[in-house]
This record gives C-alpha cells, sequence and structure tokens, in this order.
C-alpha cells in the first residue's frame, strides 16, 4: 500500500493468490481479516476524495478508516457465519448513530461502495464471489429511514438510587454518587446483588445509550464507566464473602477486547461464593493466557468478548488452551456470542453464560457445589 493509500503491485499480487485448501468463505473471511487495515486506508482515501468533491465535505480520514476497519472486520465475522443480517444490522446500528449526530446521510451509502470497490478490486475472483450479497443487503439496510437509536430497556433505571448516581455522574460528581450508593449498602438499605445488578449494570447500559444517541461525549462515557469500575471495587471492598469453597477461577477477556467491567463483575461474584479469583481484565493473547493457566491450575477458565469480529480471537484462544491443557473447564460470555450460545460446545467451551449470575449457576452445576 503506497502513501495515498493506492494498492501496490505486492499488495494486490498477494491477495490474487489462489487458496490452496481452504473453502471459498472461510479464505475471503481470513483474506479480510487480515488485511482488514489496508483496505480501510484505500476505501478511506476514495470515500474523503469524494465527499470533498460532490457533497464538498471535508471529513477526517483517521476516524473513516477506523469505522471502514471495523466494517471490514464485522464483514470477515458474518462471511465466516454465512450471516447477511449480521452485516446489515452493523450498518443499521452505524446508521442510526450517525442520524443522532445529524450526519450527512449520504456519507454512509458511499462509504458502503467505496469499500465494496476496493475489495472487488483487490481481492481474487473466488474470493470476491461470496461478497456481493452481503453489500447488496447492508445497501438494503442503508436506504431505510434513519431510527431513533432504541433505547436499551436493560439500561431502565428502576431504582432511585441508580437515577441518583447517573445524576451525579452526568453533574461530574461522580464521589458524591459512589458515597450515596456504598452508604446505602453499609445501612443495608440496598442490597449487594442490587448494588451491582439494579444500580451498577444499569448505569453502565444508560451511559452506552446516550453515547449511542449522541447525547454524551466520549469523555463523558469514560468518566462514567471509570466511575462505575470503582464503584465495583468500593462495594467489594465492604462485602460479606463466603468461606472458601477450595476452587478457583481465571478470567480475562480476549485479545483485542477492551470491555472488561463485566468481566471484573462476573469476578466479584465468584469471590463473594468463596472461588480464589484470578481477574486478569481486559485483552490477554492467547498463547500468555495458555501459560498462566498451565502455571496456576485453576478449576475454571473463563473467556470473554463483546464483538462479533472477535469470535475469531476466541476460536484460536480455546485452541491453544485446549492443546495445553486438554480437559480445563472453559465457559465463555459476552455479547459477541449473542444469538449464537449453542455454539458454545463446537468452539471447544464447556457452556455459555449469558450473565455473571449463569456463570456462578454453571460453575455450580459443572463442580456440583
Ligand atoms: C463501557 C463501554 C466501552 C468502554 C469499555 C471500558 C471497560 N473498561 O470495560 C470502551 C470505551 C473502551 C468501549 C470501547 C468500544 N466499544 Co463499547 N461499550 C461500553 C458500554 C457502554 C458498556 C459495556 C458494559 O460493561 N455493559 C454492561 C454489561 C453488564 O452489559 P453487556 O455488555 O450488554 O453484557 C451482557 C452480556 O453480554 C453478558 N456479558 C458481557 N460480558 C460478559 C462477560 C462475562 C464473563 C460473562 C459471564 C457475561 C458477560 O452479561 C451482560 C448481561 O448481564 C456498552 C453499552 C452497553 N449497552 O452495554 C458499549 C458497547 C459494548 N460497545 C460497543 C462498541 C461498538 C465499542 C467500540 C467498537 C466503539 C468504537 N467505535 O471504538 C469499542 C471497541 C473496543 C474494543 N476493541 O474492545 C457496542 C457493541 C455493539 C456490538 N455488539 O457490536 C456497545 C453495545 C455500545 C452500543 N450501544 O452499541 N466500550
Amino acid at each position: 500500500m503506497d502513501s495515498n493509500g493506492k494498492a501496490s503491485e505486492g499488495f494486490r499480487g498477494v491477495l490474487m493468490m489462489q487458496p490452496t485448501s481452504m473453502e471459498p468463505t472461510l479464505f475471503s473471511a481470513a483474506l479480510l481479516r487480515t488485511s482488514s487495515q489496508g483496505f480501510a486506508s484505500v476505501a478511506a482515501g476514495r470515500v474523503v476524495e469524494r465527499a470533498l468533491e460532490e457533497l464538498q465535505l471535508s471529513l477526517p480520514f483517521g476516524e473513516w478508516k477506523a469505522h471502514l476497519y471495523v466494517m471490514t472486520q464485522e464483514l470477515a465475522a458474518a462471511v465466516s457465519d454465512a450471516s447477511l443480517v449480521q452485516f446489515a444490522n452493523k450498518w443499521i446500528w452505524i446508521r442510526d448513530s450517525h442520524s443522532a449526530r445529524e450526519m450527512d446521510p449520504r456519507l454512509l451509502p458511499m462509504a458502503l461502495e467505496e469499500l465494496q470497490a476496493v475489495l472487488k478490486d483487490a481481492l481474487a475472483p473466488n474470493a470476491w464471489e461470496p461478497l456481493p450479497p452481503y453489500f447488496a443487503a447492508a445497501a438494503q439496510a442503508l436506504e431505510e429511514h434513519a431510527q431513533a437509536p432504541e433505547q436499551d430497556s436493560q439500561g431502565e433505571l428502576q431504582l432511585g438510587i441508580a437515577q441518583e448516581l447517573l445524576l451525579r455522574i452526568r453533574d461530574a460528581k461522580s464521589d458524591e454518587g459512589m458515597d450515596l450508593v456504598v452508604e446505602a449498602v453499609r445501612k443495608q438499605e440496598l442490597s449487594l446483588s442490587d448494588a451491582l445488578d439494579q444500580v451498577l449494570v444499569p448505569c453502565l447500559r444508560r451511559f452506552g445509550s446516550l453515547w449511542y444517541a449522541g447525547e454524551v461525549g466520549v469523555a463523558e462515557e469514560h468518566y462514567a464507566t471509570l466511575t462505575l469500575g470503582r464503584l465495583l471495587e468500593r462495594l467489594l471492598f465492604i462485602a460479606p464473602r463466603k468461606a472458601s469453597n477450595g476452587r478457583s477461577v481465571v478470567l480475562s477477556t480476549v485479545d483485542g477486547d477492551t470491555h472488561d467491567i463485566t468481566l471484573r463483575i462476573t469476578a466479584a461474584h465468584f469471590e463473594l461464593e468463596g472461588w480464589r479469583t484470578l481477574c486478569l481484565g481486559a485483552s490477554t493473547p492467547a498463547e500468555d493466557l495458555a501459560g498462566f493457566c498451565v502455571r496456576h491450575q485453576s478449576d475454571l477458565f473463563i473467556l470473554a468478548a463483546s464483538l462479533n469480529p472477535q469470535r475469531h480471537a476466541v476460536t484460536k484462544t480455546l485452541e491453544t488452551l485446549r492443546k495445553a491443557l486438554p480437559s480445563q473447564k472453559i465457559l465463555i460470555g459476552g455479547g459477541a456470542f449473542e444469538g449464537l450460545e449453542s455454539r458454545a460446545k463446537a468452539l471447544g467451551a464447556d457452556g455459555y453464560c449469558e450473565s455473571p449470575q449463569s456463570a456462578i449457576a454453571q460453575a455450580r452445576q459443572l463442580f456440583q457445589l
């Protein structure tokens, strides 16, 4: 790729290689996944140029490259799952978030067209062949009218104290908000599980919805996420815990996934249940994870992934772990598996957990606790 974002002969040559043994859709998915930075650069350059020429709009190249990188990765994940809907839904998601930010509605169809043109030009015919229906489904989705981003029903703040906390955080008074919740738990006006499930989690989700709807910026969302992570630690500090059950669990998100709060909430539930809990937080590379699990010989390993493209890293991580520890008990969880729960076993896990509570329930079952 040269500095103008044009595909150089070398780059094109690699992409024109014939697959040797891979099935065509898996070959396309692998090429998309491994070359998405290059495709995104070229497509973003073309979008920026066209927007200036046709709409007299000056776009930030870096932002569009990031968008197109994510969309190329999403395309790879959708192609691996043979799911047109998955790819179209992602464009709807972006369309609605752009609409909430009053962005020009002509830009996304333009970006979709340019990504399509770049892939058609760069990929060998057999790698391109499965892709046109995905672009047709996405183009059709973009033609529909943008909707106001949907309110997440699970992000509804049922408890007054959750609304109070949200207001304090929005007012940049996070200490006051945290004190309110911690005091309520200390005085037993609020149970610990309600503090986690009815206050902390809905607040996290509400900030996600507010960001999606363009009502708060990235800085506010980061401030809220950090505050809620700190609140989790403060609640853990005062929480009563059961006696040790002699079991241990390692938890991590997959390489590339920075969403670690639900993982930490899951770890908290295990700790309070008497498990020895080794929580690694976000984005641990597969080999390091396997090495850690071998050294610590824990009873259970929990791996989380939030986004569709991260499913590929989950497969690789579980393969690596199974090689190192064939009988390791493994549970997986997170948004990347929504709708695909039944696939956990095929991926090499012992089960899928839809929530931290379900992780505890499955662990009890696995170890007859
Ligand atoms: C906080 C947050 C971030 C923070 C994460 C900080 C941190 N340290 O965790 C930051 C800012 C870094 C971030 C980044 C991104 N984010 Co974000 N983020 C969120 C947010 C607001 C909250 C996540 C959360 O903790 N939710 C609370 C939990 C309880 O709810 P949940 O995630 O729905 O999880 C449920 C289940 O999936 C399951 N579960 C989830 N994880 C786990 C883990 C285990 C072990 C178990 C057992 C169960 C489980 O349990 C929950 C039900 O009880 C959500 C919005 C939302 N509605 O959740 C978006 C959200 C997850 N993010 C999203 C996106 C798109 C991104 C970015 C790509 C944005 C961007 N353009 O850069 C990046 C990706 C970064 C990366 N490579 O990982 C999308 C994902 C959509 C999708 N499925 O494709 C969401 C849903 C926002 C939205 N409304 O669209 N994000």
